[in-house]
C-alpha cells in the first residue's frame, strides 16, 4: 500500500509508503493520496489531518523513473501536474486544520506538498530541497507560489534556482515552516498538537484557512467585507456560542465542530 491511513480520535494520520524511493510519488500513490484525503473529508468524526512520510524520507517528490523522457518523446507533464495541482488544491481547500510532519527529506513536489499543509513541523534533521532546477524543471506544486509569500523573494529566488537543502531549522527560523523539533520528538510533538486541533472549533478554522487564502489577493477593503461575512458565519456555529458560554462559566470550551 502507498499510502496508509490511522483513525486516531478525532483525526487521521496519513502516511507515504514508499521509503524504499523516499516517498516518491507515482501515479498509484496519487490516487491513493487523493482517495485518503476525500474520505477524511468525507468522515463527520474526522476534524484535522497529519501528513507524514515512511521511512527516512518525507517525500523526494515526482517518481522520476515514471516520467524519464523515452525513445517515443517527453512524457505527457501536463498530465502530471494536473494531478499535483489537484492535491495542492485539496490541501488549501480541506474544511479541517492539516499538520505536516516532514520526517526526513522533503524534495521537488514532496516539499512544496508539505508547504501547501497549514502547519509544517520538520525533524531537525530534515532538509527542504527545491530539486526542480537539478533536472531542468520548474518548482512546481505551487512552489513558485509559496516560496516568495512564505521566505521573500530574495531567498525565493535563490532556493529555487540553486536547489541546495535548506535544513528544518533554519527552514523555521525563515518562517518557511512552523517548527522544526529534534527527531525523536517529531512523532509525538505532531500527534499532540493534531490531537489539539482536532478539539478545536472546527468551522472556525476553516473560515480562517479561507479567510487568509483570500487575503493573498485581496485588497484591504475586500478582505475586510470577506471577514465580516465569515466572521457572521462563524457566529452562527454552535461552537461559538459554547466558546463564550465557556468563557464566562470559566471552563473549558467543548466544541463539537459541527454547523
Ligand atoms: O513529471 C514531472 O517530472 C513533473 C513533476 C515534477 C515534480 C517533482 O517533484 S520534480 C523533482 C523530483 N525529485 C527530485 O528530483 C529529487 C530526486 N532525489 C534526490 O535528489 C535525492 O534522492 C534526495 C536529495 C531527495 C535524497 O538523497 P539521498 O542521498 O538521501 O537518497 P538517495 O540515495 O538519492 O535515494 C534513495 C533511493 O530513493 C534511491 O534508490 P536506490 O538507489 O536505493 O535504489 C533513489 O534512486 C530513490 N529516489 C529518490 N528520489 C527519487 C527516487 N526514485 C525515484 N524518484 C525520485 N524522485
Amino acid at each position: 500500500m502507498t499510502i496508509l491511513v490511522e483513525q486516531h480520535a478525532g483525526y487521521r494520520q496519513i502516511t507515504l509508503n514508499r521509503p524504499d524511493r523516499l516517498n516518491a510519488l507515482n501515479a498509484e500513490m496519487h490516487g491513493a493520496l487523493m482517495a485518503a484525503l476525500d474520505e477524511a473529508e468525507a468522515d463527520p468524526e474526522c476534524r484535522a489531518i497529519l501528513v507524514t512520510g515512511a521511512g527516512r524520507g518525507f517525500c523526494a517528490g515526482q517518481d522520476l523513473g515514471d516520467v524519464a523522457v523515452k525513445d517515443d518523446g517527453p512524457p505527457d507533464l501536463k498530465a502530471v501536474l494536473e494531478r499535483y495541482n489537484g492535491l495542492v488544491r485539496k490541501l488549501r481547500g480541506l474544511a479541517m486544520p492539516v499538520v505536516c510532519a516532514v520526517n526526513g527529506v522533503a524534495a521537488g513536489a514532496g516539499a512544496n506538498l508539505a508547504l501547501a499543509c497549514d502547519i509544517v513541523l520538520a525533524a531537525k534533521s530534515a532538509n527542504f530541497i527545491q530539486a526542480f532546477s537539478r533536472i531542468g524543471l520548474i518548482p512546481d506544486c505551487g512552489g513558485t507560489w509559496f516560496l516568495p509569500q512564505l521566505v521573500g523573494a530574495a531567498r525565493a529566488r535563490a532556493l529555487a534556482i540553486l536547489a541546495e537543502p535548506l535544513p528544518a531549522e533554519r527552514a523555521a527560523e525563515w518562517g518557511l515552516i512552523w517548527q522544526a523539533i529534534d527527531d525523536d520528538k517529531l512523532k509525538a510533538t505532531a500527534h499532540a498538537l493534531v490531537a489539539r486541533l482536532a478539539k478545536q472549533a472546527t468551522i472556525g478554522v476553516a473560515l480562517t484557512k479561507r479567510a487568509l487564502d483570500a487575503a493573498e489577493t485581496n485588497t484591504l477593503d475586500r478582505q475586510l467585507d470577506l471577514e465580516r461575512d465569515l466572521q457572521d458565519e462563524a457566529g452562527h456555529t454552535p461552537d461559538y456560542a459554547e466558546g463564550v458560554r465557556a468563557f464566562i462559566e470559566k471552563r473549558p470550551a467543548n466544541f463539537t465542530g459541527r454547523r
